[in-house]
């Protein structure tokens, strides 16, 4: 049996006949909205055969997996970085798991820093398009058939009919809402004002150390995904004032509130 199926068996067997249908990778300090799960079934990532380890503050680590708003929903309290370490097989194998227990479609969610001027800490950001700078790719190496086309096609990487959903379900909360490029770096440094002014002359409007490569590997099994950003900060250089990963679990508690309430409309109508 391969790793993807393994995985997928261990948490099929936790669960009690659930399906879930849409999945969930939550972002820095952004675990929070698992907690509002109904009837939830949480399964330690250390369990999960073939699963990484979280190791960065504000990502518990967890699988829930139950009931929100009408959709059975299967969330990551916690998501998994390239500058952890990890390759990037093990960084995007929780999307492949998903795809293997029958999901189709994906909210991505993310801290990031604000490069358009206009965006203020607190902002959310429905995510438009992204610019992979991370300088690889999750899909290099032998191509699995099985999973997806060689050369997936990423010109509505981020599904249109699902950010008008946003954008529309914003307005009717009264919500302001920012559109705009997602930017992926491979951090673990924040960028210098310098790269952060050549990101916005390439056509960034936010800047982060993840999403790119979930959202790649759920383009290439055909999944339809949705992703948020929560402006967290400025990205350096346009305060004047040094970044740090406190400041962007302050920002992203400080938000919650809306971000649950956004989310939880949202996939109302999923
Ligand atoms: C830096 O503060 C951390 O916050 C963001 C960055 O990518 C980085 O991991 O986290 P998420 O993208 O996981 O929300």
């Amino acid at each position: 049996m391969n790793q993807i199926e393994e995985a997928k068996q261990f948490i099929q067997q936790k669960l009690n006949k659930q399906e879930p249908n849409i999945g969930l990778i939550l972002g820095s300090g952004l675990g929070v909205l698992a907690d509002y799960i109904e009837e939830p079934t949480t399964i330690p990532y250390e369990q999960i055969p073939h699963f990484p380890k979280s190791t960065v503050a504000g990502h518990e680590g967890q699988l829930v997996i139950g009931e929100l708003e009408g959709q059975t929903v299967l969330a990551m309290q916690g998501r998994f970085h390239y500058y952890e370490g990890y390759p990037m097989e093990a960084v995007t194998f929780p999307v492949r798991v998903m795809h293997a227990l029958g999901i189709e479609q994906l909210i991505v969610t993310n801290a990031a820093g604000g490069i358009n001027e206009n965006f203020e800490p607190g902002d959310l950001m429905i995510i438009q398009d992204h610019i992979n700078m991370m300088g690889t790719n999750p899909l290099i190496g032998p191509n699995p058939d099985e999973l997806g086309t060689r050369f997936p096609d990423m010109s509505q990487a981020y599904s249109k009919s699902l950010r008008n959903l946003a954008e529309e379900t914003a307005n009717e909360l009264g919500q302001t809402i920012r559109k705009g490029v997602y930017v992926g770096n491979s951090g673990p440094t924040y960028e210098t004002s310098s790269e952060v002014k050549m990101l916005r002359i390439l056509g960034g409007d936010a800047v982060g150390m993840s999403t790119v490569p979930e959202v790649i590997v759920a383009n290439h099994s055909g999944m339809k995904v949705l992703g948020i950003s929560c402006i967290s900060n400025m990205a350096a250089g346009i305060l004047d004032q040094p970044l740090s990963h406190e400041e962007v679990i302050e920002t992203t508690e400080r938000v919650r509130e809306d971000f649950i309430q956004i989310v939880r409309s949202i996939l109302k109508k999923m």
